[in-house]
């Protein structure tokens, strides 16, 4: 920063109070740290580019990020005044004040949310919130449908979440542009249900493991539902379901189901029974059907396949919290077309592939890949067909897309 500027800013700071203050420095300290934690992952990232190429390039980038490092925290600040001007640090406090004056706190579950705020239900009503300014600081991450959280109502009728309670579970995935942001698709979950299906739109057998792993990942138990099963002859169907074996091999509850035609609904309601779940999958494989089939009262969007190609539509767009009689509480999400996993180790990811663990004791290195080390006991089963193709295709396919990022 130019010192003419710096000087023009120090003298803004000074006008604030102690209060201002600290809000000031409570956000230039948030930002100092998500920063540094940035730059650390791109310095190691053009470390590495530096040493493999040795361009000059990568060396001033390296530079560049060291310096994050030497901003102090009256630079975070002057930074903040910069970017956010004084008045919204005056008017974030000014409206921290006013909610001192509210009426008792309520507490409910989030249903819906935007980047302004989020719908909570609370004693069978539905309530508009808006985020305090303790939270709308933060990320947008920091609450999401499931949640469950304190809210006031304050002198002039407006609801404003005063905490949000801590989770239990979360399926988190990477913001699909900013890939350092972590975007929590629904909390508190007890079971992700993965709406899959054999035709329109065809199987996707990657996308289903990283859902399993990401709920793995998130305290979330996973489940597949394989819709449509109607589309199928019956002389077929044991055949085309037969990719599905490895899941069931390895613990995960398999449900057959034709939305359509009503079949399997009996059983995945039994599964969901006295649960918070979550509908995940790519579009069009019938997750809002199945939860109108569950419910017929829902009433969700449903759309259609794309006549050639089988894809779904991408009809429902944003994520919503439904609460059926008997106890079910489900979260339709929309479709997407790849899901990556959030924060997971290279290292850590063969942990997630619950089938290699009774064989990897047997590896020669204990910290084996099952890649390319000699006497791999995991590659050897997978040879002997012990261990699906498939799965350790897909295994592959994380990998290298983990090892690719250097941000995680
Ligand atoms: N044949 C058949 N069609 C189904 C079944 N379930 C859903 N469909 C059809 O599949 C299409 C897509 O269904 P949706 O419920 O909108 O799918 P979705 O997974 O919610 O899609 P997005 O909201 O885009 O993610 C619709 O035309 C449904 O009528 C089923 O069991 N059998
Ligand atoms: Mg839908
Ligand atoms: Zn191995």
């Amino acid at each position: 920063m130019k010192k003419s500027k710096r000087k023009y800013f120090e003298q803004q700071l000074s006008k604030l109070n102690e209060a201002q203050k600290r809000l000031l420095y409570k956000r230039a300290a948030n930002l100092r740290k998500a920063a540094q934690v940035n730059a650390r992952k791109k310095r190691r990232h053009t470390r590495k580019e530096f040493s493999a190429k040795g361009d000059h390039e990568n060396m001033v980038m390296f530079q560049k990020y060291s310096k994050v490092d030497d901003l102090t925290i009256d630079d975070w600040a002057l930074k903040v005044i910069e970017e956010d001007g004084l008045n919204s640090i005056i008017e974030s406090v000014e409206s921290q004040t006013q909610q001192l004056n509210y009426s008792d706190s309520k507490s409910g579950i989030v249903v819906s949310a935007n980047a302004k705020g989020c719908r909570v239900q609370c004693d069978g009503e539905i309530v508009d919130c808006l985020l305090g300014p303790n939270l709308s600081m933060m990320q947008k991450s920091e609450i999401a449908i499931g949640d469950k959280v304190d809210f006031a109502i304050t002198k002039d009728s407006t609801a404003v979440i005063q905490r949000v309670h801590e989770r239990k579970s979360k399926l988190s995935r990477p913001d699909p542009i900013r890939k350092n942001v972590e975007r929590v698709v629904a909390a508190n979950v007890d079971v992700a249900v993965i709406v899959a299906s054999i035709r329109r739109p065809l199987l996707k057998p990657a996308l289903i493991d990283r859902y399993i792993i990401a709920a793995q990942k998130g305290g979330i138990t996973p489940c597949i539902c394989v819709n449509k099963i109607d589309l199928m002859q019956d002389d077929d169907k044991a055949n085309e379901l037969e990719v599905l074996a490895p899941y069931r091999e390895i613990g995960i509850k398999v449900i057959e189901s034709s939305a359509s035609k009503g079949i399997g609904i009996k059983e995945l309601t039994n599964e969901l029974q006295g649960k918070l779940c979550v509908f995940v999958g790519h579009s069009g494989t019938g997750k809002s059907s199945l939860l109108n089939a569950i419910s017929p009262d829902v009433d969700a969007k449903v759309g259609t396949v794309h006549g050639a190609t089988g894809l779904g539509r991408h009809t429902t767009t944003s994520s919503r919290l439904y609460e059926i009689e008997k106890d079910i509480w489900i979260i339709d999400t929309p479709g997407i077309r790849e899901f990556g996993i959030w924060a997971m180790d290279a290292d850590d990811l063969k942990w997630y592939f619950d089938e290699f663990a009774e064989y990897a004791d047997s590896c020669h290195y204990t910290n084996c890949s099952h890649t390319h080390e000699p006497n791999c006991a995991v590659k050897q089963a997978l040879e002997r067909g012990e261990i699906s193709q498939l799965r350790y295709r897909s295994y592959l396919r994380i990998l290298e897309d983990l090892n690719a990022k250097p941000e995680y």
